[in-house]
């Protein structure tokens, strides 16, 4: 539990009106793609307004429950006044403006404090779909409402983006990772390099099979049963003839589940028929070799009826594994595992050592080649199929 202390300090003078210049908020309505070019000098809200102060409670110390290991600590830790402020999750970003679901079940639009946005310029993503956070709601008459603090965060959906981490989702507990059988054609590697960054982030890999209504299953049971073997649970699916959404609506009825996978496997399809009524943007035509712009542009968490979230992210093209060093990689290959105290060499990579007990498996049928192929072309940064 986090150690609490208690800390004074001032009390904002908020409630008048804000002084920018501009109206931020209203030019990302109307522009939501022109984020980039948003002025950064702009205050937020003016400062020596500074008077009068009060207790507040501040989670303090080094077991205050920062274990995320991710640069939201700064925000994580800011004081927060629980009088004013309310939790939330938030489920929607538009640019700079963010949708805050509260703890109440309304929805709050809601902006980033200018000291946390500054962090997110630095590189870090601060904030994000999925994040716990504090917020200020609006005034009456106010529009948007203030986050002022960021929880730090349990799982997270990640991919590297111009040479920088960025943070698709967090908190959240377990990843769908869906793959086409056809149409675009299944790719193993990229089911592993899914799996390792799922296990990276601290998310339960889910395998999805989908479009089996366009194959003859019996070519792939050995991919269900590769992947059951390895105990990650996999489940065949249709978005077409329904098959599999019993399994599925019953997985994403508790928590917060993410899709992953290329663009067009079908990641909204099958959302739209584990929940009909959805509605979620799906491409019209099934042109899968389609490499324009996403169907899905951006991450969003939605509340399903029968309770959990799911994130639909866009499919990932540019999708890299992040902050694995090549010898971490064997740790996230689960199966890797008895076998590597076996190996000669201590720093053993796997890939060219003598008396390797990992390539001795391989050899005798305990790793499947396919992932062990996997694993080599992860080692290297080797390009995968999909890329
Ligand atoms: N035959 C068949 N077609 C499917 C199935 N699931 C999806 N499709 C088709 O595949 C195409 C792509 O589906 P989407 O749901 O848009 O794919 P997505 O994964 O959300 O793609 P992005 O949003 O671009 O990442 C659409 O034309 C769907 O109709 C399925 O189970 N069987
Ligand atoms: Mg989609
Ligand atoms: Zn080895």
């Amino acid at each position: 539990m986090a150690r609490k202390k208690k800390v004074r300090v001032a009390l904002r003078k908020n409630r008048q009106n804000r002084t920018r210049a501009n109206d931020l908020t209203r030019d990302f309505r109307q522009d939501e793609a022109g984020t980039a070019a948003a002025p950064t000098s702009d205050r937020i809200r003016p400062r020596g307004e500074l008077s009068r102060h009060r207790t507040i409670i501040e989670e303090a110390g080094p077991d205050g429950g920062e274990s995320s290991g991710d640069s939201s600590d700064a925000a994580s830790t800011r004081a927060v006044d629980t009088a004013t402020c309310l939790r939330g999750r938030v489920i929607r970003m538009h640019g700079l403006l963010l949708i805050i679901r509260g703890d109440d079940g309304q929805n709050y639009p809601c902006h980033v404090r200018r000291l946390l946005k500054s962090l997110e310029i630095e590189g870090r993503n601060v904030v994000t779909v999925g994040d716990r956070v504090w917020f200020r709601p609006a005034g009456s008459g106010g529009a948007e409402g203030l986050i002022e603090r960021v929880e730090s965060r349990e799982g997270v959906i990640t991919r590297g983006y111009r040479n920088r981490q960025q943070v698709l989702a967090a908190n959240v507990d377990q990843v769908l990772i869906v793959s086409a059988l056809a149409e675009p054609g299944l790719k193993l590697g990229l089911v592993d390099r899914y799996i390792v960054s799922a296990e990276i982030g601290g998310v339960r890999p889910i395998v999805v099979l989908n479009k089996a209504d366009l194959v003859d299953m019996a070519a792939f049971q050995w991919v269900v049963g590769l992947y059951t073997q390895l105990g990650y649970e996999t489940v065949v699916t249709s978005a077409a003839d329904g098959r599999g959404i019993d399994r599925l609506r019953e997985l994403v009825s508790q928590g917060v589940t993410a899709l992953s996978g290329q663009s067009g496997v079908g990641k909204s399809s099958l959302l739209n028929v584990v929940q009909p009524g959805l509605n979620l943007k799906v491409r019209e035509v099934s042109d899968w070799t389609f490499k324009g712009k996403h169907t899905t542009t951006s991450a969003e968490l939605i509340e399903l009826e029968q309770g959990g979230f799911v994130v639909d992210t866009p499919g990932l093209r540019q999708f890299e594994l992040w902050g694995v060093v090549p010898g971490e990689l064997e740790a996230y290959f689960i199966e890797f595992r008895p076998f590597i105290p076996h190996c000669r060499f201590p720093d053993c990579s796997h890939t060219h050592e003598h008396s390797c007990a990992v390539k001795d498996a391989v050899y005798w049928g305990q790793i499947h080649p396919g992932r062990y192929d996997s694993y080599r072309k992860l080692y290297h940064k080797q390009p995968l199929p999909g890329d």
